[in-house]
């Protein structure tokens, strides 16, 4: 049974300052959170959208070490472009703060203090890696090594990127400094720790008992931490960036970055609560009510915080409520490989306003429709090329481009009356409540994708009554059914303004000018009589443009480029294979050869078939070289060099004797290899 709540506070992770976000960012969290604050406002129900950048935390330090700048320096830069970011996308948080701000910094000392007052800490001395070269304790990111799951020589000391293990300090293999390269040594070092293995059996009951309603994804990660049982997590590192843990005896040492951050959304409550109270009331109601639900937008690498330490946080505490649910995304690609930002291999929200002014909707729009919900999923270019010619320019704004051109031209751009409906016209607007309630049990349950569907088929609806109907037909015999059509295009045309609202909010404005009406609530969608006869309407343009191949191409080739550039970056030589002794070698017989004839084999794509001259007489050999000898043909003449004692083979009917060597890249393709100057031909190669 769900419960009735009196308010709902939307959450959206707190993006770290320490680079632009992307697309991926937008899909996982952002654009969802977005739609789902945009509709419970629209419907006139109490909510408040809270956003902010992690400002803390070895992510920052790191980066600013790269740069040779201070971490306030890369907060400073990275939180104004974020922030400007999201307000072009029209992510209309009701507060974007920051964690370095003086209320945060009160707010988390007072949350540690009381948490620490009420015993609910375990302090702790454990050794832990240390650079002696640098002085420093090395925590998470500061220290990396090799994977001890997938062998990856990169992985960081509390995550392996490249199969996504969790992973403590002392998990790595062949561990190094981050800062100075050395090996680091083991030092005691004093800390506070959550027991988070104490609050085990509330936890399991909260979240496998009385939240089954969760995202399988959700809901399947923290069965299998609970299932693998929880271990006291530290809430304090050695660090000098960070806010100080306010103790006495614990100088050099800062909150934990996952410890501040999430209490991060408190404070901005509390801070945007200051600014207005009286639109937005005591910050208490929101976190302290039982009648307030919580919802928690993340991506799916945030979710064990979200889930199981922070609510650990909120319960030691006493007075807060615990999350209601927590929508977390699965992971977005981009043309079939993982984003990431070290290696360039994202769309940057800064960019793509900068490629495509005035489109964020249509990036909006596409990244709802393959919106990661329920697995990991794939932006490409070309999807988002026809997503908005054939969706958004071929059934959106077709739809209303053609209802607004014919109004114009017939009824002198007023609302038409409506005469007699017919049976298809009542159909046509009764459809209009089942779509809304569509819409409706997709957001209520979190489905964006699927809600943005149903919204579309207001416009599928809308076509198919023109395409039924034919007001361009009927204005040359019947001035009154034509009017009827158009009134009641129109209409759908109002509808469209509401229901895209949370969705393409750019175009729904757009769609409000066109019609010269303000934002209507969204208890109005599926009403039939929106506009007024004879109400004047505003200018119409084409809402939506069509997204050209040349456009397309650009972004293609951009990425290419990228991907060129981190091959060669990342480029090594495969491992050498067994050694032999020389006479193994000796046995080999490689001589050059000159290419007499050279032609592909009928109906392989593959082969080729070189005649060659070998010094002693002629030599067929069959090569698998087709695919990047595309003009065979142009070989005759060439030397290339080949094994000449290899056992003969037959291959498509043809007894290859012996093999032409070529060096391969790692994309695959091979290259013949020919002697820097003319041999002579069966010349051995020693
Ligand atoms: N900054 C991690 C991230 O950006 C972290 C989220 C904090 S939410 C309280 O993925
Ligand atoms: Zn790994």
């Amino acid at each position: 049974m769900t419960k009735e709540f009196k308010r709902t506070l939307v959450t959206s992770a707190l993006p770290y300052a320490n680079g632009p976000i992307h697309i991926g960012h937008l899909a996982g969290v952002y654009v969802p959170a977005d739609i789902y604050a945009r509709y419970l406002r629209l419907k006139g129900e109490e909510v408040i959208f809270i956003g902010g950048s992690d400002e803390h935390g070895i992510p920052i330090t790191v980066k600013a070490r790269n740069e040779g700048v201070t971490p306030q320096d890369i907060v400073d830069k990275y939180h104004h472009l974020i922030k400007d970011s999201f307000e072009q996308f029209g992510i209309s948080f009701d507060i974007y703060s920051r964690t370095t701000s003086e209320i945060h910094k009160q707010t988390a000392s007072e949350f540690f203090l009381k948490l620490y007052e009420k015993g609910e800490f375990i302090e702790m001395e454990a050794e832990q890696y240390y650079d002696e070269e640098a002085g420093q304790f090395l925590a998470d990111r500061y220290i990396i090594g090799t994977c001890p799951i997938c062998g990856y020589e990169h992985a960081y000391g509390d995550q392996c990127e490249e199969c996504g293990t969790s992973l403590t300090p002392t998990d790595l293999i062949n561990p190094k400094s981050m800062l100075s390269g050395s090996t680091p040594v083991m030092r005691k070092t004093k800390h506070w720790y959550l027991p988070l293995n104490k609050h085990e059996e509330w936890l399991r009951k909260w979240i496998l008992e009385e939240h089954k309603e969760w995202r399988p994804n959700v809901y399947g990660q923290c069965k299998s931490w609970l299932d693998l049982g929880l271990q006291p997590r530290a809430v304090s590192r050695d660090l000098d960036w960070g806010i100080p843990v306010p103790l006495k005896g614990a100088e050099g040492k800062v909150l934990y970055v996952w410890f501040d951050a999430p209490i991060g959304y408190i404070s901005n409550t509390k801070e945007l609560c200051l600014q207005n109270p009286e639109k937005y009331g005591n910050w208490e109601k929101w976190w302290k009510d039982r009648d307030t639900r919580l919802i928690h937008f993340i991506g799916k690498d945030n979710i064990v915080f979200h889930c199981i330490i922070f609510p650990v946080m909120l319960k030691a505490e006493g007075t807060f409520i615990l999350p209601d649910n927590v929508p977390a995304n699965e992971f977005l690609n981009l043309e079939g490989e993982k984003i990431s930002t070290s290696r360039n291999w994202a769309v940057w929200l800064h960019e793509y306003l900068e490629d495509f002014p005035g489109k964020q909707d249509v990036l909006r729009y596409v990244l709802t429709a393959i919106a990661p919900e329920t697995k990991d999923n794939d932006f490409t270019w070309k999807d988002f090329q026809t997503r908005n010619n054939n969706e958004l320019v071929g059934v959106l704004g077709n739809f209303i481009n053609r209802v607004l051109i014919l109004t114009q031209k017939h009824f002198d751009n007023k609302v038409p009356p409506r005469g007699s409906l017919t049976d298809y016209d009542k159909k046509t607007l009764e459809e209009l409540a089942n779509l809304r309630k569509a819409v409706e049990k997709n957001l209520d349950n979190f489905r964006f994708r699927e809600a943005q569907q149903e919204a579309m088929n207001f416009a599928h609806l809308g076509n198919k009554y023109l395409a039924e109907t034919e007001p361009w037909k009927t204005i040359k015999t019947d001035t009154n059914r034509t009017a009827t059509i158009l009134n009641t295009a129109l209409q759908l045309v109002a509808n469209l303004s509401i229901v895209f609202e949370p969705f393409l909010p750019f175009s729904a404005e757009k769609i409000r000018r066109f019609l010269r009406i303000d934002n209507l609530s969204w208890n109005r969608l599926s009403d039939a009589d929106i506009l007024p006869v004879g109400y004047e309407l505003g200018k119409s343009k084409l809402l939506f443009e069509k997204i050209e191949d040349d456009v397309i191409e650009n972004q293609i080739q951009r990425l290419l480029v990228i991907k060129k550039a981190n091959e060669a970056k990342e480029y090594k030589a495969k491992p050498v294979k067994e050694t032999i002794p020389f006479e193994v070698f000796e046995k080999l017989d490689i001589r050059v050869g000159t290419v007499l004839e050279c032609e592909k084999l009928p109906k392989s794509d593959k082969l080729l078939r070189f005649v060659l001259d070998d010094g002693r007489g002629k030599r067929t050999i069959v090569a698998g070289l087709a695919k990047w000898y595309p003009h065979p043909e142009e070989l005759v003449g060439k030397q290339v060099c080949f094994i000449a004692n290899l056992e003969p083979r037959k291959l498509r009917g043809i007894v290859s004797e012996g093999m032409i060597l070529s060096a391969e890249n790692p994309d695959g393709s091979s290259v013949l290899i020919e002697p820097m100057k003319n041999v002579f031909p069966g010349s051995r190669v020693v």
